[in-house]
């Protein structure tokens, strides 16, 4: 008989909630759980391949460990001891630079990706960590970083409320959207128009999402930042700002008419080839929304002035005073946040505070660019990498270069993948550890619920049992943990339990936190879940903004912010009550000694586990509330409009007004049908428009003698492919577009149906050097390229 189990969808940021179909232990099929809290059974046609995904018989089921050269099935006992016998002594004879570490991104879609890590990257001791942020948002991180003090208070478009959308270089209608969880993006868009708000688009192509729009503006790659710094010019010109109650949170207003004297819409016109009547009449139409919220992504991020444009996207948000208010752009609050703070001056955000051993590129959020991983490999000297530790990446395919990456991963003494591939970049390990397919994974949205435009939360316990010979990823990164620090043999648990003791001594510690004075052993064995990472994820809720605080009194007032608000939302409508949660996860006496100052003992909504496992279709926190200044962690305490080194950056930024590529230049595109480089060996997925062509328009395929469906071949600063050309005018002229995550035509990798198909990789046409130079992230659009016809 079949029986059904819900399983959060790992495989975009939507987080969409389904259920599934389960024969045995085979998922047969997907559908969206319509009682989701959030997600309300959407679903697209990637969550619905979710089965086969699960099921794809290319999955690596057993370890594998490199033996004369080749690699084979190995038992886990033998995988582990292969990298207890080679990481420990490489650190003792060549220290801990020599061990690098890639993460990429579906480390933000599993549980393991995000409690491991960390420990890992303690464990080891380098500062070698390279991830897909800098392929990606690093620019924003930097932004908020400066701005905010903190790289991760990303404010999201309040989608449900706002009245005024103005959206850069994202694709939602195909992505489902990004830095902004919202499952259903396309339905939220479609509401905004119909409750009569305004949707803009600026997209050099014409897609599907700039089709929904009331407006859709094709700028020249690469110019995003010039076109908002004419938005913010011609608001502070007009007099068209209002920070309202921001303005007594903000320093640096009074600069920035200065700092952006130089970009009026008639002088950035030429360089973003738009009108600059368009401009000035955009900026007026942001100004006079009752609410609006201006949100950029990869196509503004992932350019050569990616962390200007991620900066300017903010200082319009605060020009028009709708930072932090319903309908603009709201900070999150998610159940495994930090509980708020009262708010105090913070430590700020340092950046360039090391730099990378080869080019000398400085850290951002303690990573080095990606595109700078291969020479860190290859170049001879102390601090080289030696050894890699590569979890859920491939950056063979995903970052620029992946041919000289290739050579250097081929290099290397000794490489470890966590992959349920044998892919492009996996294939050079000497021990690769497969995780178990998503159903066997328990599910928790640590990283997407703090960019989610709702409030809540949801976990998904695993909805079939580990298979025989399987090992769940937490357990996989606990043991690779332990391996490295020279304590294999230790049970895994043991990972678990001291990141438990370590977060328990700091709020036992803390005087502004409810468990302060609290005896930690005491709250450790109160803990419930039947599996470490369950533990810890019991304690981050319980400690969490909305938790049960071990049903200890509130600490300070910060920290009984988020319990208020809560009650004032939907918690009353859910049946919370004020106290200290069901008694089934506590039973905590309240014989605190901690400071309480009138505030409600134990007012928040009570969350732990054992409450989330009795809601298995989520628990809604309610619409996001205004945080600031709370979450500020300026030394200033206040929002630093015109940071240093962004004002530092401005003088290059001015000198681009003067460019005007005389020839095409290339950005990419992505498909619903697509995930980044991993998705195409799903049979379910291919085909169709999900092909690997070349987007070109009519006049430049006239011009260039390229017809439709023909060969061409494309050429930049890192190499050559050929590409099929396709032609239409969905691209504006002079702009070409070629989705990445292509390429799988290597030898040694084990993916039957995507090598059927290989296309061709974008990022070869890529040598690694352009980066936008704050935050190291790669320059993936608008780059210049030249096109021949072939035969
Ligand atoms: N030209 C160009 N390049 C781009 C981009 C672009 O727009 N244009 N986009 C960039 C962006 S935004 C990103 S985020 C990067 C992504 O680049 P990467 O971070 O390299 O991620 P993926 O290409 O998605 O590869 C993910 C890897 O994780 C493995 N994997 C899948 N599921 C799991 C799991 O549950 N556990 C583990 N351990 N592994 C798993 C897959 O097999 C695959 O090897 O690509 C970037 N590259
Ligand atoms: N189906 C699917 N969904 C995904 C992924 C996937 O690979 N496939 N990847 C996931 C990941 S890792 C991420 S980071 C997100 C990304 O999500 P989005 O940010 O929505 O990314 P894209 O769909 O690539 O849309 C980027 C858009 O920017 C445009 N663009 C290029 N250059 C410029 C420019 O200079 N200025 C402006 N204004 N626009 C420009 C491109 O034409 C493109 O339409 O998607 C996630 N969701
Ligand atoms: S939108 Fe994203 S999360 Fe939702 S079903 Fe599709 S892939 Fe999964
Ligand atoms: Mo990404």
């Amino acid at each position: 008989m079949p029986r059904t189990a819900l399983r959060i969808c790992p495989l975009c940021e939507a987080t969409c909630g389904l259920t599934l179909t389960i024969e045995g232990s085979t998922v047969t099929g997907a559908r969206g759980d319509r009682e989701d809290v959030f997600s309300h059974g959407f679903i697209c046609p990637k969550g619905a391949a979710f089965g086969a995904l699960d099921a794809d018989p290319d999955r690596l089921r057993s370890p594998l460990v490199r033996r004369d050269g080749r690699l084979e099935e190995a038992t886990w006992e033998e995988a582990y001891e292969a990298i207890a016998a080679a990481v420990p002594a490489l650190v003792r004879k060549r220290g801990a630079q020599s061990v690098g570490v890639v993460l990429g991104n579906p480390n933000v879609h599993t549980m393991a990706g995000q409690l491991y890590p960390p420990l890992l990257l303690k464990a080891l001791g380098t500062r070698n960590l390279f991830t897909a942020s800098t392929l990606d948002q690093m620019p924003k991180h930097v932004s908020s970083g400066l701005l905010f003090g903190d790289p991760f208070a990303i404010p999201v478009p309040d989608l449900d409320r706002t009245d005024f959308l103005l959206l850069l270089g994202a694709n939602p209608l195909e992505s489902n959207g990004s830095l902004c969880t919202a499952p259903d993006f396309p339905g939220r868009l479609k509401a905004l128009r119909a409750r009569g708000g305004t949707l803009v688009v600026v997209d050099p192509r014409r897609t599907r999402t700039a089709q929904l729009a009331d407006r859709h503006l094709a700028p020249r790659p690469g110019s995003d930042a010039l076109l908002l710094a004419a938005l913010a010019h011609t608001l502070l010109a007009e007099k068209l700002t209002d920070l309202g109650e921001l303005a007594e949170h903000t320093d640096g207003f009074g600069e920035l008419s200065g700092a952006l004297a130089s970009f009026t819409p008639e002088a950035v016109a030429p360089a973003c080839d738009l009108p600059a009547d368009e401009i000035r009449d955009l900026a007026r139409a942001l100004a006079a929304a009752p609410t609006a919220a201006v949100y950029g992504r990869i196509g503004s991020s992932t350019v050569a002035y990616g962390t200007p444009a991620s900066w300017l996207v903010d200082v319009l948000n605060v020009l028009t005073g709708n930072l932090d208010r319903p309908g603009g752009s709201l900070f999150p609050l998610s159940a495994t946040d930090r509980a708020p703070r009262p708010a105090a001056p913070g430590k700020g955000f340092g950046l360039g505070r090391w730099r990378s051993r080869v080019s000398g590129h400085p850290e951002a959020k303690a990573e080095f660019p990606m595109a700078a991983l291969a020479e860190e490999i290859e170049t001879p000297g102390e601090g080289q990498i030696r050894a890699l530790v590569s979890i859920a990446a491939n950056p063979v395919l995903s970052a620029p270069d992946g041919r000289r990456l290739d050579a250097a991963l081929a290099g290397l003494d000794f490489m470890i993948s966590v992959d349920p591939y044998l892919n492009e970049t996996s294939r050079h390990a000497h021990v690769v550890l497969p995780p178990p397919p998503p159903s066997q994974s328990a599910h928790f949205d640590f990283s997407f619920n703090s960019f989610a435009i709702r409030n809540q939360v949801r976990y998904s316990p695993p909805a079939v049992p580990l298979e025989d010979g399987g090992m769940d990823e937490c357990e996989i990164h606990a043991r690779l943990v332990l391996a490295v620090s020279g304590m294999h043999g230790t049970e895994p648990e043991a990972v678990d339990d001291l990141a438990i003791q370590t977060t328990l001594a700091r709020e036992t510690a803390d005087p502004c936190s409810p468990l302060h004075g609290q005896d930690p052993a005491r709250l450790a064995g109160l803990l419930t879940g039947v599996t470490g990472p369950e533990r810890r994820l019991d304690l981050m809720l319980r400690i969490g903004p909305y938790g049960d605080r071990f049903g200890l009194p509130a600490g300070l007032p910060g920290g009984a912010d988020a319990a208020t608000a809560f009650r004032a939302g939907s918690g009353a409508a859910m049946g919370f009550r004020a106290g200290s949660g069901a008694g089934a996860d506590a039973g905590a006496d309240s014989d605190s000694d901690s400071d309480s100052d009138g505030i409600d003992a134990g007012a928040g909504p009570g969350l732990g586990l054992a409450r989330l496992l009795a809601h298995p279709h989520g628990i809604d926190l309610g619409p996001l509330r205004p945080r600031l200044p709370g979450l500020l962690k300026t030394r200033s305490g206040r929002i630093e409009l015109l940071p240093d080194p962004i004002a530092a950056e401005l003088p290059r930024l001015r000198a681009a007004l003067a460019d005007r590529p005389a020839g095409l230049v290339l950005v990419g595109r992505r498909h619903l049908r697509s995930n980044n480089s991993w998705l195409h060996n799903v049979p379910a997925l291919t085909g169709g428009s999900n092909r690997c062509t070349l987007h070109v328009h009519p006049d430049d395929a006239g011009r260039l003698g390229l017809a439709d469906g023909g060969l061409a071949r494309i050429t930049a600063d890192g190499g050559s492919l050929e590409v099929p050309v396709e032609v239409t005018d969905s691209i504006r002229a002079g702009v070409v577009s070629l989705p990445h995550g292509w390429g799988h035509d290597r030898s040694g990798t084990r993916l039957s149906v995507a090598s059927a198909t290989p296309g061709a990789n974008v990022n070869q046409l890529l040598d690694g050097t352009r980066l936008d130079p704050l935050s190291g992230t790669a320059v993936l659009n608008g780059f210049p390229v030249e096109l021949t016809p072939l035969p």
